[in-house]
């Protein structure tokens, strides 16, 4: 059967976080600035928005200049924060992951999928899918992306690059070499500047030449895995699987509390989020837990933990609410100062088989 693959980045990721956490600075050209404070703009521009970009602000740009570009503009010029995107990007994951068959997170905003058999290998199933995550991520988190698909990881990357922004391309396995061949090797997925170099020296400027080199000469230039792997790639054929990362060992997540606290039912109401958070994590990951610890970390920075492990896998965390609640309690009894994060984890990891039953249980769709 032919793959059916997809990848998905999203739009000017950081600098978009920014502006769905205040929507007031939308429309102006906003730069997301990793500052290293030896003088006051010395650093370079982490992403842009598209209105920035149009004034020639690009990832990697030192600040001065991106400042010069935007004179005059009402830029923006917003402090990287990484863990608040790493949070987003999490969150993002686990909805994307809970409509395809393997998801694999390719860098904090990027993944690929495979949707091969959820689609049964048509590609117009699998657009409706595709459809479905985007509207997810817009409705869940309020952010747009773009999303590619195709016969294999370089077509379907290729495929959410041209889709950019906002869109969604598909190149079905007929439409491959019209879509691609006329774009520059440089272009493929895993192809650097020195690849290209060496291809420009052989006379092969574009995919669809790529595509029809000989094969034993690519070999005596750059050996045979990356040859075969070239040439598969500007045919569409490469079989670089979607693979999910290693499996985690656990799930966790720590909230900082709106104020400094011992009281174990104040903490877990601030909870309710990042609770529902891992609610849903361990339905898309299809994963059961049987230890559950509730973590304090307390104003003088030492951290405190209570756990309780279960005789039988847990499926869903609000089954386990009230033991929750036991453990929080028996840390603020035990804690001589006040709370100033709080978090839960998840341990004791398995696989869940019997996802169907789970999905009926807890009465989703
Ligand atoms: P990208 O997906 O490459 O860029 P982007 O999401 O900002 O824009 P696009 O719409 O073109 O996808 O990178 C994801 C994030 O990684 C980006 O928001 C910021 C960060 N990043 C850097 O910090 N430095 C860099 O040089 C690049 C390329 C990205
Ligand atoms: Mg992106």
């Amino acid at each position: 059967m032919v793959r059916v693959i997809g990848h998905i980045d999203l739009d000017y990721f950081f600098a978009q976080v920014e502006e769905v956490e205040n929507p007031s600075i939308k429309g102006r050209p906003v730069a997301v600035c990793v500052f290293s404070g030896r003088t006051k703009d010395s650093g370079v521009v982490s992403t842009a928005n598209y209105k920035a970009r149009e004034f020639g602000v690009k990832s990697g740009m030192p600040i001065v200049l991106a400042k010069r570009r935007l004179e005059g503009r009402d830029p923006i010029m917003i402090r990287m924060e990484i863990t608040k995107y790493e949070a987003v990007s999490e969150r993002i994951m686990e909805l994307a992951r809970s409509h395809v068959d393997i998801l694999e997170e390719a860098g904090i905003d990027e993944a690929f999928f495979d949707l091969t058999i959820g689609s049964r290998g048509d590609f117009n199933s699998a657009a409706s899918v595709a459809r479905k995550i985007k509207e997810t991520i817009l409705e869940g988190e309020r952010l747009t992306c773009s999303v590619g698909l195709g016969r294999s990881k370089a077509v379907a990357k290729l495929a959410s690059d041209s889709a950019k922004p906002g869109g969604l391309m598909v190149v079905s396995p007929d439409s491959t070499m019209a879509f691609m061949g006329s774009l520059n090797v440089g272009n493929l997925y895993g192809v650097g500047p020195k690849t290209v170099k060496t291809l420009e020296g052989l006379g092969i400027g574009t995919i669809a030449e790529l595509a029809r080199a000989d094969v034993s000469l690519l070999q005596d230039y750059f050996g045979r895995k990356l040859a075969l792997y070239l040439h598969a790639a500007a045919n569409g054929e490469d079989d670089d699987p979607v693979e999910e990362r290693q499996e985690p060992t656990q799930f966790s997540r720590i909230i900082t509390l709106k104020s400094d606290t011992t009281d174990a039912e104040e903490a877990m109401n601030q909870l309710t989020e990042a609770a529902d958070d891992l609610r849903s994590r361990l339905i898309s990951r299809k994963t059961s837990f049987r230890t559950l610890s509730a973590i304090a970390i307390l104003t003088n920075l030492s951290t405190k933990t209570r756990s309780k492990t279960f005789e039988t896998p847990i499926w869903d965390l609000s089954i386990v609410k009230n033991a929750l609640a036991d453990l929080f309690s028996q840390l603020s009894d035990s804690a001589d100062r006040e709370f100033r994060r709080v978090g839960i984890r998840l341990s004791d990891l398995s696989a869940n088989s019997d996802q169907k039953s789970l999905a009926e249980y807890v009465g989703e769709p």
